[in-house]
């Protein structure tokens, strides 16, 4: 993508490397070493605290979230509104006991990122794998050390506007700068170190620490889950044309091809083709699809898909939804009783990476409205600047899973930050 090749190569530059470093036992150097020492405590101290304020507790709210607007048919609607609150209470203090059960040594992230709208556990791909490496690519002793002088800050900035007009987030921009100052400033690099090496590393740290807010690897998961239980329910949402209902055919492609049974349901009611589009996709794939007529109550369908997938002893329900603008209340809430009568193991949102800016908005006003597990981005083989991938994760704290790179069933990789981040590096 070429986004950092100005910013790699104004650091290559050895005029800069006298510029940006200063003798090693000197009094600047010494400077520096106690200055990366607060960066990294504010940089670990940031880390524990959530990366958007709506997410301060996901495991309890992320339900909480869903259910605010739930109808709730099952209870009493004559109860006392002090009820109705003990209730819920109750509902969540459980739910937080259940997101409190210890953890498997190396199972993966922390417990307030361990589960899912409904409460089902999230499997990350592995532990401390992209735990900021302050350092290890320098050399321990001699030569020079970087320090925070004017030139840096200067050459940071230049990249920020560069990461901007990348659609990348403000809050990601900031985020990046400050792991990366963090990383470089009171490095040390022998003579023989090229400063190309070191920023590359910081670059990949800093990078990797974006993109792991949150990360769950989706085919542990949904494995974990089928293991667990059947049917498994995935819940695609998102604005409207962004892919999902391309997503859901592809997933199911994905699944099948792994051995498990795969059920479609057409929840998507709303838009004229929509169930024909996804019994198209259905047929060709050779899995079953539940439909009804448009217009059709759409939780309906997908309750239906959910009962005859457990009748019948199928691995996995995928309910494609109608898009929806996020503004749009009446419908959001179509999309609240769906989730409230399948009860998805994922809700998975579609965005479109050609949207830019605009996909990060709609990621984080989902989140805010409904909250969802993971993001899709879709369309990564076009001309898309890398942002959005970046600053999704970071401005939802829910992790990119999914990477939709084509038209066709196989155009569907894991998202796994290492590549994402080699794909913008290389
Ligand atoms: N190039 C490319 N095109 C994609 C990708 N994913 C989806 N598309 C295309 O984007 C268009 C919209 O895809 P849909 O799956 O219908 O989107 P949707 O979100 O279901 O749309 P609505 O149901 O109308 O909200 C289609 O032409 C897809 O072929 C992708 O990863 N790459
Ligand atoms: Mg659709």
């Amino acid at each position: 993508m070429g986004l950092f090749d100005r910013f790699k190569k104004r650091f290559s530059k050895s005029a800069d490397k006298e510029e940006i470093t200063a003798e090693d036992d000197s009094e600047e150097a010494e400077q520096a070493l106690e200055q990366r020492k607060e960066l990294i405590d504010s940089l670990e101290h940031s880390k524990s605290a959530p990366p958007a304020p709506q997410l301060a507790e996901p495991s309890a709210d992320a339900g909480g979230q869903w259910d605010d607007f739930d109808e709730q048919p099952a209870e009493d609607p004559f109860a006392k509104p002090l009820e109705r609150k003990e209730r819920k209470k109750a509902k969540r203090a459980a739910s937080v006991e259940k997101a409190a059960k210890p953890v498997k040594k190396g199972e993966g992230p922390p417990k307030d990122r361990m589960e899912s709208t409904t409460g089902q556990r999230l499997i990350a791909s592995g532990p401390a794998k992209f735990e900021i490496d302050f350092g290890d690519s320098a050399s321990p002793i001699g030569g020079r050390v970087i320090t925070g002088s004017r030139k840096l800050d200067a050459i940071i900035e230049e990249l920020e506007v560069e990461m901007l007009s990348a659609d990348m987030a403000q809050s990601a921009v900031e985020e990046l700068s400050r792991t990366l100052k963090a990383t470089l400033i009171g490095t040390r690099i022998s003579t023989r170190m090229k400063l190309e090496g070191v920023v590359e590393e910081a670059l990949r740290n800093a990078l990797l620490r974006l993109l792991e807010a949150g990360y769950w690897d989706f085919d542990k998961t949904v494995n974990s889950f089928i293991d667990a239980e059947t049917p498994v329910g995935i819940m695609m949402v998102g604005v409207n044309g962004t892919g999902k209902t391309t997503t859901c055919a592809k997933i199911a492609h994905r699944l099948t091809q792994q051995g498990r049974s795969v059920v479609l349901a057409a929840a998507d009611t709303f838009r004229a083709g929509a169930i024909d589009q996804l019994a198209a996709h259905a047929e060709r794939l050779g899995v079953r699809c539940v439909r009804s007529q448009r217009g059709g109550d759409s939780a309906a369908i997908a309750r239906d898909a959910v009962e005859s997938a457990k009748a019948r002893g199928e691995d996995v329900v995928i309910i494609d939804t109608a898009g929806r603008m996020q503004n749009k209340t009446n419908l959001m809430e179509e999309l609240r009783k769906v989730h409230r009568v399948t009860q998805p193991h994922l809700v998975i949102f579609v965005a479109d990476a050609l949207a830019g800016n605009d996909a990060v908005t709609q990621a984080i006003e989902f989140q805010r409205m409904l909250s969802f597990d993971g993001a899709a981005l879709c369309k990564l083989d076009t001309d898309a600047k890398g942002g959005a991938a970046l600053s999704i994760a970071h401005a939802t704290g829910r992790p990119i899973v999914l990477a939709g790179v084509g038209q066709g069933y196989d155009d569907l990789l894991k998202f796994d930050p290492e590549w994402f981040v080699n794909s913008v590096l290389d």
